[in-house]
C-alpha cells in the first residue's frame, strides 16, 4: 500500500548513531531520509558529513593522539642509535593537513554508504513542523518540507560556552582545535575531564606550553586512585595545573589572550596571556532548535531526550540515540550499536538491544587510561567495602627499560566481588595501548570474568597486557611494585 508519508524513517543527525541507524534500516526494502548539517561554531569552523566522532572527535583526537606519541618517543632515539632529532621542527600546519586529509576521505566514504544503501541525503538543516513533518533548510536558506512515519532524532551534543565576558570572542573549543590555522602555541585549557585532558597531552607532546584550569577534580567519575595517579603523570611530563581556579574574563592584548582568573580557595585574581584558550567545560544538547516542543517529546533536566530501553520517547514514531538521548553514555560505540539494533527491531524483526554494562572506555593521556565497569568509589558504593577486594600492580614494561633513568611505571587494578565468585566488576589500566587491552577486557567482562579465570589464563610474554594473568597483591596488603618477570 502507498504510504501517506514522503519516508517510511527520517533520522535527523548523521553521527555515527544517525548513520548506522540509516544503513541498517536501508537493508529491510524501506524508504529510509537522513538529514545531517553542521551549525558553524563561534569561530565560524564547520565540517562534514559523519557528525562529530569521525570529524572533530574521536578520529581527529586519536589521530593527534597517536601523533604525540610518536614524538614522546623519541626521547629513546638517542638510546637506540637513531639521532636524538629530526633535524627540523614540529609543524602543526602538516599534522592539520593530514588529519584533514583523512577525514575528509571518511566524509566522501559516509555519502558513499548513503548512496550505496538508496538513502537519501539532506544536508539541511531539520526542524520539527509538526510530528510527523519536518522542515528542511539548506545553507542558502532554501526550505522544504518532507514527512515521515517514524523519525530517529541523533543530532548529539555541541561544547559548552562559559557565561565568561570575552568567552565567546577569544576561546575556542573542540570543534575549533582540530582545524586549526595558526599553530596553537601557548594554550590554556579550561575543564579537567576527558577531553581537556586528552588535548592538554597531545599539546604538551608537540612541545606546546599547556595548562589546564581545574574548578574541582580532575576526571570527574572515573576511579580516584587512577586519575590522581594520572594527574601526577601529567604534572611530570609538564603540564601545568591551576587548581581550583575558574576563569573570570578573557580579553585581547594583540595577538594574545588575556585569561583573568580567580582561585576558589583563596579568592586570589590572576592574569596570564596565552596564544589559544580552549574550552573543554562539557557538551550539552540543545533541542529547542530542532523546534521539539511542538512533537509533545519530554525532555530530561539536561534538555536530552528521554528514551526507554527500545529507545523510543514517549511519541510513539519518535525515537533518540546516541549522545541526545539521556543517560547513556557520551561515546561513539553505543550510538551506533543503538542506532544498527534500532532499525533492526523497528523493520527487521529483531529484539536484540543496547547492553549498557561494561562499555568500555580509554582517556588518551600522556598515558593512556583504560577502564570498564566500576571504580573503586562506586565499587564500595554498590556492594560494601567488605564484599570487594581490590588487586593491584605497578608495573615497568620491557619497552620501557631502554632508559635506565625511567621513573615511569604501569598501573593495573582489578576490583572483584568477593560475594560472586571474585567476579570482576571493575578494570583499570594506566599503560601504553591501555585502550587495546581494556578492549578484550570488556569482552571477558561481559563474558563474567572471574579472578581465578585471570589467574589460570597464560600471559603472551612479553607484553604489558600479560600483567593482568599474575597479579596477586591486594591492595592495602603491599604495594604492588614489581620487578623482574
Ligand atoms: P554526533 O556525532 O554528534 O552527530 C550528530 C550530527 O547531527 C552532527 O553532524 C550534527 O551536526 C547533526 N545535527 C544536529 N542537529 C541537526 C539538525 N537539526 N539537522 C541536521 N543535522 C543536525 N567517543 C568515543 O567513543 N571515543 C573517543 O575517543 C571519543 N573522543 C571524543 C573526543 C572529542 C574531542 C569529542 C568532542 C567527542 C569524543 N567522543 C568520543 C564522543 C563521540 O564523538 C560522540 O559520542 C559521538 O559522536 C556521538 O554520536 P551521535 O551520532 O550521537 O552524535
Ligand atoms: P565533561 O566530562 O562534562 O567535563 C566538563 C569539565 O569542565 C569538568 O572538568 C568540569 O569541572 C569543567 N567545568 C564545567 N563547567 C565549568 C565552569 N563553569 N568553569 C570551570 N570548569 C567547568 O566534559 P568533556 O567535554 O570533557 O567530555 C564530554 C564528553 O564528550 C565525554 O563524555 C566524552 O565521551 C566526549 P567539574 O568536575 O564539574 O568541577
Amino acid at each position: 500500500m502507498e504510504s501517506k508519508y514522503n519516508y517510511d524513517l527520517f533520522i535527523i543527525g548523521g553521527g555515527p548513531g544517525g548513520n548506522a541507524a540509516a544503513k541498517e534500516a536501508s537493508k529491510y526494502g524501506i524508504k529510509v531520509g537522513l538529514a545531517d548539517f553542521v551549525e558553524p561554531s563561534p569561530l565560524g569552523t564547520t565540517w562534514g558529513l559523519g557528525g562529530t566522532c569521525v570529524n572533530v572527535g574521536c578520529i581527529p583526537k586519536k589521530m593527534m593522539h597517536y601523533a604525540g606519541s610518536l614524538y614522546d618517543q623519541m626521547k629513546y632515539f638517542p638510546l637506540i642509535g637513531y639521532p636524538k632529532e629530526i633535524n627540523k621542527e614540529f609543524n602543526w600546519e602538516t599534522l592539520k593537513q593530514n588529519v584533514q586529509g583523512h577525514i575528509s576521505s571518511l566524509n566522501f566514504g559516509y555519502r558513499g554508504q548513503l548512496r550505496k544503501n538508496k538513502v537519501t541525503y539532506y544536508n539541511k538543516f531539520a526542524r520539527f513542523i509538526d510530528s510527523h513533518t519536518i522542515e528542511l533548510t539548506d545553507k542558502k536558506g532554501k526550505k522544504e518540507t518532507i514527512t515521515s512515519d517514524k523519525i530517529i532524532i541523533a543530532t548529539g551534543l555541541r561544547p559548552v560556552y562559559l557565561d565568561v565576558p570575552g568567552a565567546k570572542e577569544y576561546c575556542i573549543t573542540s570543534d575549533d582545535i582540530f582545524k586549526l590555522e595558526k599553530a596553537p602555541g601557548k594554550t590554556l585549557i579550561i575543564g579537567a575531564s576527558y577531553i581537556a585532558v586528552e588535548c592538554a597531552s597531545f599539546l604538551k607532546s608537540f612541545g606546546y606550553d599547556a595548562t589546564l584550569m581545574v574548578r574541582s577534580i580532575i576526571l570527574r567519575g572515573f576511579d580516584r586512585g587512577m586519575a590522581e595517579r594520572l594527574q601526577t603523570v601529567l604534572e611530570k611530563e609538564g603540564i601545568k595545573f591551576l587548581h581550583k581556579c575558574v576563569p573570570v574574563s578573557f580579553s585581547k592584548n594583540g595577538e594574545k589572550i588575556i585569561c583573568e582568573y580567580k582561585n576558589n580557595e583563596n579568592g586570589e585574581i590572576k592574569k596570564e596571556e596565552f596564544d589559544t584558550v580552549l574550552l573543554a567545560t562539557g557538551r550539552k544538547a540543545d533541542c529547542s532548535k530542532i523546534n521539539i516542543e511542538c512533537t509533545g517529546v519530554n525532555l530530561a533536566k539536561s534538555g536530552k531526550i528521554i528514551v526507554d530501553e527500545y529507545d523510543k520517547t514517549n511519541i510513539d514514531h519518535i525515537f533518540a540515540i546516541g549522545d541526545i538521548s539521556e543517560g547513556r553514555p557520551e561515546l561513539a560505540p553505543p550510538a551506533i550499536k543503538a542506532g544498527k539494533y534500532l532499525a533492526a527491531r523497528l523493520y527487521g524483526g529483531k529484539t536484540l538491544t543496547v547492553n549498557y554494562e561494561n562499555i568500555a572506555t580509554t582517556v588518551y593521556a600522556k598515558i593512556e587510561y583504560g577502564s570498564c565497569g566500576l571504580s573503586e568509589e562506586a565499587a564500595i558504593q554498590k556492594y560494601g567495602k567488605e564484599n570487594i577486594k581490590v588487586y593491584h600492580s605497578e608495573f615497568v614494561p620491557v619497552e620501557w627499560t631502554f632508559d635506565v633513568e625511567n621513573e615511569d611505571s604501569c598501573y593495573i587494578k582489578i576490583i572483584v566481588n568477593i560475594k560472586d565468585e571474585n567476579r570482576v566488576i571493575g578494570w583499570h589500566i594506566l599503560s601504553s595501548h591501555a585502550g587495546e587491552i581494556t578492549q578484550g577486557i570488556s569482552v571477558a567482562m561481559n563474558c563474567g570474568l572471574t579472578k581465578d579465570k585471570l589467574d589460570q589464563t597464560v600471559g603472551i610474554h612479553p607484553t604489558i597486557a600479560e600483567e593482568m594473568t599474575t597479579i596477586e597483591v591486594v591492595k592495602g596488603e603491599g604495594d604492588g611494585k614489581k620487578t623482574g618477570c
